[in-house]
């Protein structure tokens, strides 16, 4: 009788301590495989959340497209609460917040020392900031390299010859009016979509970076890869306003911040390496890569110029606070 008494005592004692440690699990979109260097940064990211919260908060991170092939798709989670965070390209988030179009303008990086220099500073840091106006947190940009068109049907060379090929872009108007205005024919589809929609020949091809030209294997259906560099849109970690507010305090969200701050120089690494490794495996595999001659890559500059007269007129602002940091 005694003892079930003192049972039940310690019982009572230890319930509030053990509520109380129970961890808070944040899970976080990634449409990439695990090898990927964004997909290396989170469980870095994850490993820093946990250390640093004493194990309190723990981000589970749910790679390979398993929370949504759509990137579009997985924003609109993320802003309504569904999920609580994402790693995706800005081109999909510019869709909710408009002011991120002009980091996705064609050739507007002089360098990834420029890119990264606007980033981190004042200008990226205030629109990271601004995304709470469209009930996200901005957590951190990454990596993304540039991005070129690649296609099943021929060489290109010059943007005369992008003419007419059906190329598949990410959802979002600006990347659709951006390879229209370079001539070719834009196809809005999901990421995980193109393998098959290029084997089987509906559409020719589409545009990305080395990782992602190689990770997908659409270098398998479409040899030519031309490095047109058309646009260096940066890769973001968001997290969902209404989420994290009903999970998290104050200082919870700045350490999870900071956390991913201090993973940006980490995806860095892992992007060149991965870079090198996809060049290696893509020109082994037999693949023309053909890099524009100076008069072809002017030709690639002037053909997008008419989107400075819409989308950089839009974001005026933006454009010369980039270009003055040169
Ligand atoms: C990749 C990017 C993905 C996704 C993909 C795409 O470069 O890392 O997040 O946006 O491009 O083209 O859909």
């Amino acid at each position: 009788m005694k003892k079930s008494l003192l049972h039940a005592l310690l019982l009572l004692l230890a319930f509030p301590l053990i509520a109380a440690a129970a961890p808070i699990k944040l899970t976080v979109a990634e449409i990439h495989p695990q090898d990927y260097p964004t997909t290396k940064g989170l469980m870095k990211f994850a490993e820093l959340v946990k250390e640093r919260s004493g194990g309190a908060i723990v981000v589970d991170v749910k790679y390979g497209g398993q929370l949504g092939k759509g990137e579009k798709e997985v924003v609109e989670q993320v802003q309504f609460g569904a999920l609580d965070m994402a790693r995706i390209s800005i081109a999909p988030v510019t869709e909710f917040v408009p002011e991120l179009e002009a980091f996705g303008l064609p050739y507007i990086w002089q360098s990834r020392d420029h890119m990264v220099k606007v980033l981190n500073g004042d200008t990226g840091q205030r629109l990271l900031k601004n995304m709470e106006k469209y009930k996200f947190y901005g957590l951190a940009y990454y990596e993304s390299g540039a991005r070129s068109f690649y296609n099943s049907k021929r060489e290109v060379k010059t943007v005369a010859d992008l003419k007419g090929l059906k190329i598949r872009v990410q959802k979002s108007k600006l990347m659709i009016d951006l390879v229209n205005t370079m001539g070719a024919n834009a196809t809005p589809i999901s990421f995980g979509e193109v393998y098959d929609a290029i084997s089987k020949g509906v559409i020719d091809g589409a545009e990305n970076n080395w990782p992602s030209y190689e990770s997908t294997g659409h270098y398998e259906v479409a040899k030519y890869y031309t490095l047109d560099t058309h646009t260096s849109v940066p890769e973001i970690l968001v997290a969902s306003k209404a989420a994290f507010d009903k999970k998290l305090n104050k200082d919870q969200i700045a350490l999870i911040m900071k956390a991913a701050k201090d993973t940006q120089d980490f995806v860095i690494e892992k992007w060149l390496e991965r870079v090198e490794a996809s060049k290696k495996k893509v020109v082994a595999n037999g693949n023309i890569i053909t890099e524009l001659t100076p008069e072809a890559r002017a030709g690639f500059v002037k053909a997008v110029q008419p989107l400075y007269e819409t989308y950089g007129a839009k974001h005026k602002g933006i454009v010369d606070e980039i270009n003055s940091q040169k």
